[in-house]
């Protein structure tokens, strides 16, 4: 099928999870309403407004926190089986620690899970998608090790709260935004760039903190409650550029660096970080002086606390990189996880760009990706709690782009199903457009257009809305099906 222009009618299966996914900071606004204490975002965007390009904050954002039930009217509209979103770390906690629990926080997110349970849309929890509570920021944030405590106590509250209704936790979206692109680099809050460690000493203590959360959910809650908890980690494909040895070893080191120091400790059956990119790392750090290696180690208690501790994997995917060794000098700060890796990415000409410009339609690479993960881990559950495409904010309703990116991305889910990997569950991102983190609202993921001039916010469906409804529906990609008109109604 791969290539032909008439693929066979192949079927997803009827326990098969289609949902869409969105976050907390991205939809939600209510900034400081009821009780909500500041995050890392809101600290940010306030304090440095013209770190995002359009000077826009995510304050109001699309002010779910006040369109809760049309949001649920959107994924009935749309037929979701299931629905991830994130919780506010603050709005349930203002100090981020459990002194003091923010009633008006526990109760809004009641009202939304209950509002998608008479719907019979299974809700999946993220606890933590990018906003910390700037107390505890103050304090280090991810590189200080009593995140690890502050995490589990998080936890605690939020398993507590709703664990008799929500059934599938993760405790992480996406560790190597937080820790890379948070501590390591600028381009995420709280821009840390401690290009040095700030990546590493995050991954340590993130991963620590997930095995304490799910240890707890495991032994305390689990018996009672009986649901799943796992983490979500992005993983885009990054292939050798061709088949040389040099390119294969770069790929690897990419993976690596990538996802694999967060994945490597949970999932690999001998726990830790990845060897190779740890002895690179050890090498260059004793090159540059320093009297331990700039990754820290885990300890065999640790490593066995960590290893295994994941119900399931989900993955946000999005793309492709094509790899080779580095071929310039002098591009990547020093130290730095880019200069350990020394590795570039890639990307064929002929791969179509999306608003973004990290983002371009790479053939099969959800195929890729998720058929490397399940031989390297030894196929775990697998949830693909993110794919997407962007548009700009001028492009109109018939977003024929999105359309493509999402039949194809489905064909691949097909494919996955057929090699035999342990795939459940599929989330579109976006529901609806949202606060694109530093690209403000110049980049757009939704199933549906948020009108962000007009104060109600109002949601309209775009064209991809009705191609993913009339997938959900009748369980296989119909390459010739075309919305009649772009009203939408209930099923
Ligand atoms: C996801 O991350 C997020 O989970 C989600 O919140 C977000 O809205 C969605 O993607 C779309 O972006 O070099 O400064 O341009 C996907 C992973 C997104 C990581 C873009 C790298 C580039 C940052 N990536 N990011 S920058």
């Amino acid at each position: 099928h791969h290539g032909s222009s008439e693929p066979q009618k192949r079927m997803f299966p009827s326990d098969f999870l289609f949902g869409a996914a969105t976050a907390a900071y991205q939809i939600e606004g209510a900034w400081n309403e009821d009780g909500k204490g500041e995050n890392i975002w809101d600290h940010m965007v306030h304090t440095n407004p013209s770190v995002i390009p359009d000077k826009s904050n995510g304050d109001i954002a699309a002010d779910s926190y006040h369109n809760y039930k049309r949001d649920v009217e959107m994924m009935r509209e749309l037929g979701l089986n299931a629905y991830r979103f994130s919780l506010s770390w603050a709005r349930v906690l203002p100090t981020g620690i459990t002194n003091q629990v923010n009633p008006a926080g526990i109760n809004f997110y009641n009202n939304y899970i209950n509002e998608m349970l008479k719907y019979n849309i299974t809700p999946i929890v993220t606890l933590y998608h990018w906003d910390l509570p700037q107390k505890l920021q103050e304090l280090g944030g991810f590189v200080n090790p009593l995140i690890t405590q502050w995490f589990e106590d998080y936890a605690r509250v939020v398993f507590e709260n709703f664990g008799d209704r929500v059934k599938k936790f993760m405790t992480f979206n996406e560790p190597r935004e937080i820790c890379y692109e948070g501590y390591g680099s600028t381009t995420k809050a709280p821009m840390a760039n401690s290009t040095a460690m700030g990546t590493y000493k995050c991954a340590k203590n993130l991963v620590v903190a997930h095995a304490k959360a799910f240890h707890l959910y495991d032994k305390e809650f689990r018996p009672t409650q009986k649901g799943e908890c796992g983490i979500t980690i992005s993983v885009n494909w990054m292939g050798p550029a061709s088949d040389s040895p040099e390119n294969e070893t770069a790929a690897e080191i990419a993976r690596q660096g990538e996802w694999g120091l967060y994945a490597h400790p949970i999932f690999s059956s001998e726990g830790g970080f990845p060897k190779e990119l740890a002895q690179k790392i050890a090498e260059k750090s004793a090159q540059q002086g320093y009297r331990q290696s700039r990754l820290p180690e885990f300890t065999e208690e640790e490593k066995d606390f960590v290893r295994g501790a994941s119900d399931f994997f989900g993955v946000n995917h999005y793309t492709a990189f094509l790899m080779t060794p580095m071929k310039y000098k002098g591009i990547f700060p020093v130290p730095s996880i880019l200069d350990d890796m020394n590795v570039m990415w890639n990307w064929p000409a002929e791969w179509s760009q999306s608003a973004s410009f990290w983002l371009k339609m790479a053939p099969n690479s959800l195929y890729n990706a998720l058929t490397h993960l399940k031989a390297k881990y030894n196929n775990p559950v697998f949830y693909i709690t993110e794919n997407g495409w962007s548009t700009t904010p001028d492009s109109g309703l018939v977003d024929d782009a999105r359309v493509t990116y999402y039949r194809a991305a489905l064909e691949n889910v097909l494919d996955l199903l057929e090699a035999g990997v342990n795939l459940k569950g599929y989330m579109a991102w976006s529901l609806m457009d949202n606060f694109e983190w530093m690209r403000g609202y110049t980049e757009r993921f939704g199933l549906y257009e948020v009108d962000f001039s007009d104060p109600a916010r109002t949601r309209t469906p775009k064209k991809s809305a009705f191609v993913y409804k009339h997938i959900i529906k009748n369980r296989y990609v119909d390459y010739k099906y075309e919305p009649e008109s772009l009203t939408m109604t209930i099923d």
